[in-house]
């Protein structure tokens, strides 16, 4: 065997509530940003499939506990839809919402899979992004109310917490790209949504403190680091900026409970200071994150701007940088992302010698696969031997970078089950197991066997 990765280690999948959940409307749920804005603009989702139309693990569960057994997972992710559990925001958690979860995170506990439960993966609740959702400030102290329910409620169960997921996609895309609702392009109100997103996950790192001491809690960053296209000073610089607005802007604060300088000085610089408060600011400070999740697809391709940005533009990171193509970049030819698994490593040795050694694990990284009924072998399996490699080449980075020092702690791929995907719909699958849309059918495919293997001898 070449690559072993050391005992205890966690191998498993990850998933989120309303990419899998369904049931959006039954027993009390009350609408998030993504049932909105698919009733008010369904063409805008892939083939108008919307979050009603997931692999429905709100009655599903049980059995997709039995096929997380069947494909060697000895850990989970998912999310708790904060709409589910507090329909009302300011009110009781909702009975159904708390059996559901309790069910769910209990039986994974009693049947030796470890829980590792997010509080927010892009679902704001209606009534909160109506009050100003994380422009508001009076919304970051809800977020904690809220962080303080679960640990109380599920805290038995759970020892593993994530206050957020990828945080700077919220930011960018509803308050600079509008991808996600509410769709705005304001820097502005992004530099403080931003801002409001780290209180708020420093607010939940103090309340599980006081709440669960023995249990750990961390967040979950989409860590892209940005190569330089040459040495060129100029590109070199240009993939430092992007660093600092892509990777650190989150990373800083969770880890080392400040933002860095030169971060601060360009949002000042374009007169985007968010409104910042003092006792907010040493809460920051005094609350990190005990490890991360580190969900990677794909680096950054960088280099110095060819021309000077639109100076009535709206402020874009991008103001500072060009991305780029580059040329002879491996590609993933079922869906379009580089493959560039070495920066998994490089990822590695950043945390180890930039973030004092951080536990840390891979909270997603995976397949998208477009058409992949096209790979359906003769017995009716899918034959995804792409997936297989493609998880391999990953590994085998991450296993270099743990021999080197790099305090990781498992991998969890992105996904279990094929799920229901931001807009993209099920135009890509990238479960272990296959889901047919129509029947609910679950089928495991080549790589849900291959991964069990993988999880009980450890490597490959
Ligand atoms: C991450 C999200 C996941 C998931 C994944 C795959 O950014 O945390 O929720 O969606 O990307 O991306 P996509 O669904 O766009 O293919």
């Amino acid at each position: 065997m070449d690559v072993k990765f050391p005992e205890g280690f966690y191998f498993g999948s990850a998933t989120s509530a309303t990419q899998a959940e369904g049931a959006h409307t039954a027993d009390h749920k009350a609408p998030d940003i993504w049932d909105l804005w698919f009733e008010e603009e369904p063409y805008k989702f892939h083939g108008g499939v919307g979050p009603a139309d997931t692999s429905t693990f709100f009655e599903h569960w049980r059995e997709d506990i039995e096929l997380l057994h069947e494909t060697g997972q000895n850990s989970f992710r998912t999310s708790i839809s904060w709409s589910r559990l507090l329909p009302d925001p300011e009110g009781d958690p909702n009975p159904e919402a708390v059996e559901f979860y309790r069910n769910v995170f209990g039986t994974l506990r009693a049947e030796g899979v470890e829980p590792f439960v997010n509080l927010f993966h892009f679902d704001m609740p209606v009534a909160l992004q109506e009050r100003g959702g994380w422009e508001s400030r009076e919304v970051v102290d809800l977020y904690e109310r809220y962080a303080r329910i679960a640990f109380e409620l599920f805290g038995d169960v759970v020892k593993r917490w994530y206050t957020f997921n990828e945080p700077i996609v919220h930011v960018e895309c509803g308050y600079l790209q509008q991808y996600h609702y509410p769709c705005k392009v304001d820097p502005k109100a992004a530099a403080q949504v931003a801002y409001h997103t780290a209180l708020a996950s420093a607010l939940a790192v103090r309340a599980c403190h006081e709440v669960l001491p023995d249990a750990k809690i961390g967040i979950v960053l989409n860590l892209t680091p940005a190569y330089p296209r040459s040495d060129n000073p100029a590109d070199v610089r240009a993939a430092h900026i992007a660093e600092l607005f892509a990777n650190k802007s989150f990373l800083d604060p969770s880890v080392h409970g400040a933002y860095d300088p030169e971060l601060v000085e360009l949002i000042k610089k374009h007169g985007l200071m968010p409104v910042v408060d003092e006792t907010d600011l040493a809460i920051i400070r005094d609350n990190t994150v005990d490890y991360l999740g580190v969900n990677f697809y794909q680096p950054l391709r960088v280099c110095a701007r060819a021309s000077l940005p639109n100076p009535e533009a709206p402020f874009m990171p991008t103001y500072y940088y060009d991305v780029y193509a580059m040329p002879g970049r491996r590609m993933n030819p079922h869906r379009g992302w580089e493959i560039y698994p070495h920066a998994l490593y490089d990822i590695a040795i950043n945390l180890r010698d930039n973030y004092g050694n951080i536990e840390w694990i891979v909270s997603e990284n995976g397949m998208g696969v477009e058409g992949e009924d096209k790979f359906r072998g003769a017995d009716g399996t899918i034959q995804d031997d792409y997936r297989i490699d493609f998880i391999k080449e990953h590994l085998t980075e991450l296993a270099r970078g743990i021999d080197e020092g790099s305090n990781c702690i498992g991998y969890h791929l992105w996904t279990f089950i094929d799920c229901w995907s931001w807009l993209n719909a099920y135009k890509n699958r990238y479960g272990l197991v296959e889901l047919d849309l129509e029947t609910q059918e679950r089928r495991i495919k080549k790589s849900g066997r291959w991964y069990k293997q993988l999880a009980e001898a450890r490597g490959f």
